[in-house]
């Protein structure tokens, strides 16, 4: 568990003494302006006022606990989830990015990453994650400043991926009869995770495979979400453009709107929070398309920072 980040006792009592204070006030009130016509409003006003000031140093405390919030992440193999969540993971712990703060949470994190950053300086790209293994990235993160500022601890669910034939409806091993899927059900923030390696090469019988694959899934996941027809879903779901650097981060959107857009218009009318980010993990490929010697991230933090605005709304 982590620890909580502020006490409650001290605030209890600043709230136990304002209330008690303004109840004082208000009897010393009722009893001065007895025979004054306007002892309801003054009444009513004091009782107002207790209220606000028991709820305010609540509400402080509320907004301190960590809120929980699992991301989880849809997309075939190799798309480039576990490059994406290490840089991000590093760009974040680097210091105050986008309106967070940031601190990894669990030394299973904090070795995974660095283990993945060392591998990536090393001009070598990492590992694919085994088949079955759901490795979660943790984090508590800060947002806001003053009253306003929110905690949550965040975690993001890195799998393998699916292969094609799992996205395949027709496919006995359905991507929605797996374990996995039933994390995405549960998470509170869906990243769908697009390769545009595969946009880029204009396969076109592969893009329109992988468009309808990922119709079928999101509609699963509506379904199993249990949002109605016609209705929208509160959970906000970010379309990631992955590997954006092979076409330029500027034209990547229009690129994929252009390459899917069936998927683009089924997340716009059913998803009361949705929106499309181009993101290169590394900026530009190094010498024999390996990573470069220095990474150069972009649009990483941007898809988190609104994910979690959203949440808010
Ligand atoms: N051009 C480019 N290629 C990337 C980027 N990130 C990952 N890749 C490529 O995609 C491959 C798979 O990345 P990985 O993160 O392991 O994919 P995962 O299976 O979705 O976790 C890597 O080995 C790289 O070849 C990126 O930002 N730009
Ligand atoms: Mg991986």
């Amino acid at each position: 568990m982590p620890k909580k980040t502020t006490s409650i006792t001290p605030i209890l009592l600043v709230t136990l003494v304002a209330m008690v204070g303004l109840f004082v006030l208000s009897l010393w009130f009722s009893v001065v302006s007895y025979r004054l016509p306007f002892l309801i409003p003054l009444t009513v006003l004091t009782t107002l006022l207790t209220a606000m000031v028991a709820t305010l140093p609540f509400l402080y405390v509320v907004r301190r606990h960590p809120t929980s919030l699992v991301i989880s992440m849809l997309g075939t193999q190799a798309a480039g989830k576990t490059v994406y969540v290490t840089v991000l993971f590093n760009q974040l712990s680097i210091g105050h990015v986008g309106g967070m703060t940031f601190s990894q949470y669990g030394s299973e994190t904090v070795e995974m990453v660095h283990s993945n950053l060392s591998r990536l300086a090393e001009g070598k790209w990492l590992p694919s994650t085994p088949p079955l293994l759901l490795f979660p990235f943790r984090a508590i993160v800060r947002m806001g400043s003053g009253f306003f500022k929110s905690v949550y601890r965040i975690e993001i669910g890195d799998f393998a991926g699916q292969h094609m034939h799992e996205f395949d409806a027709s496919s006995e091993h359905w991507l929605h009869k797996t374990k996995y899927f039933d994390y995405v059900i549960q998470s509170d923030i869906v990243f769908l995770v697009i390769d545009m390696a595969l946009i880029v090469k204009a396969d076109r019988i592969k893009t329109a495979q992988l468009q309808n694959a990922f119709k079928a899934a999101f509609q699963i996941l509506l379904e199993k979400k249990g949002v109605q027809e016609r209705k929208k879903t509160r959970t906000p779901v970010a379309i990631l453009l992955m590997k954006s650097d092979l076409c330029g981060t500027s034209s990547a959107k229009a690129l994929f709107t252009r390459a899917m857009p069936e998927l683009r218009d089924l997340c716009q009318n059913r998803c009361a929070h949705f929106a499309i980010f181009p993101v290169s993990s590394i900026g530009k490929l190094g010498k024999s398309n390996s990573p470069p010697q220095r990474l150069k991230p972009v649009g990483v933090v941007e898809p988190l920072a609104w994910a979690l605005r959203s949440v808010e709304l």
